[in-house]
């Protein structure tokens, strides 16, 4: 990941350049961890580039805002256009996009009174989240002794910055210990998800993921795959998740907007299967690259296409 080619900002209402796109130390949100934010990927497509389910992304951002009282004080029309935006001005083909809503600087104190909300949608290339080769050797995780906050401590479903503090303790123990990443369990000893995706198991040959009843974000890709594993004749259950169903599993793979399809080969040490991708994770990654590459027709309402020449003025 790099963020050397990224040279524009959205900030506040326009881009502005990179090392002009700054937050003062007493902003809210870096006190507080008091934001919103989105990831969406950026394809290539034969018709250039293109976000993947922008729509999606957005109508959570405001689903998140709102649990925390943000008022994002543009339309989500006005964000849609930021967000493209960006990625032409940076003259990217494919990019990571992340949008981010926060209390800016006026007041302390856990209460934001006052403060000012800033929007700002940064975009950079970001290839394989958890390593170089994840996507087709699959990766090895292991289980958190960390666990995941319930949905009666924190908004499980919202996206917002302070709740990413339990993901990093997760992500930097698992790391810390050899693993690519984590796996939370929640208070009952159920999976929730990983730090930064969310988990399907394959079983029999049906695919099975957990819901919004457990404490997890309810992943827009999760969403897409679920649709694509029918689309492919798939059954799809959605039911809670444990360790056993681990144990049990044919495959297991994560799901998320920076980790895109990516099969899970082992849990501490015991082999998921084969200890390698298999052929229904294969089946589902080739159907989601179809779908965010254009390819696949029944799925390019999921496509936002970038204008090819920019014709936004510069600041
Ligand atoms: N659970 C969590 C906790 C999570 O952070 C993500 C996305 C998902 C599930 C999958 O959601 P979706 O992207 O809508 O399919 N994690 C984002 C942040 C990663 C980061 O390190 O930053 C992402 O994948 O963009």
């Amino acid at each position: 990941m790099s963020f050397e080619s990224a040279k524009w900002v959205w900030m506040n209402g326009a881009c502005v350049r990179w090392d002009e796109a700054t937050v003062h130390v007493s902003a809210h949100g870096l006190h507080y961890g008091s934001g919103v934010f989105e990831g969406v990927r950026c394809y290539e497509t034969e018709e250039g580039p293109a976000l993947f389910r922008l729509d999606a992304h957005l109508e959570r951002l405001y689903y998140s805002a709102e649990v925390y009282g943000l008022e994002i004080p543009y339309t989500r029309e006005e964000l849609s256009e930021a967000v493209c935006e960006v990625v032409a001005r940076n003259e990217f083909r494919s990019c990571y996009v992340r949008p981010i809503c926060f209390y800016g600087s006026r007041s302390l104190g856990v209460n934001p009174r006052g403060c000012p909300v800033e929007v700002a949608v940064m975009a950079w290339p970001w290839g394989a989240y958890l390593g170089a080769g994840g996507q087709d050797a699959g990766v090895r995780v292991t289980v958190s002794p960390w666990l995941k906050f319930d949905s009666r401590m924190m908004p499980t479903t919202a996206k917002a910055c302070g709740q990413y503090l339990n993901s990093m303790l997760a992500a930097r123990d698992a790391a810390s210990r050899g693993f690519a990443e984590a796996l939370l369990l929640d208070a009952e000893g159920r999976i929730a998800e990983g730090s930064g995706e969310n988990l399907f198991v394959v079983k029999d040959g049906r695919v099975v993921t957990n819901d919004e009843r457990h404490p997890i974000l309810l992943g827009i890709t999760r969403d897409a795959v679920i649709q694509l594993a029918r689309g492919l004749g798939f059954e799809v259950e959605t039911r809670a998740l444990d360790l056993e169903d681990l144990r049990a599993a044919e495959e297991v793979f994560f799901t998320g907007t920076a980790v895109e399809v990516t099969p899970v080969v082992e849990v501490d040490g015991a082999l998921i299967g084969e200890g390698a991708r298999g052929p229904v994770t294969e089946r589902i990654q080739r159907a989601f690259f179809e779908a965010t590459s254009g390819r696949d027709p029944r799925y390019t309402h999921w496509l936002r296409h970038v204008a090819a020449q920019p014709a936004w003025s510069t600041v």
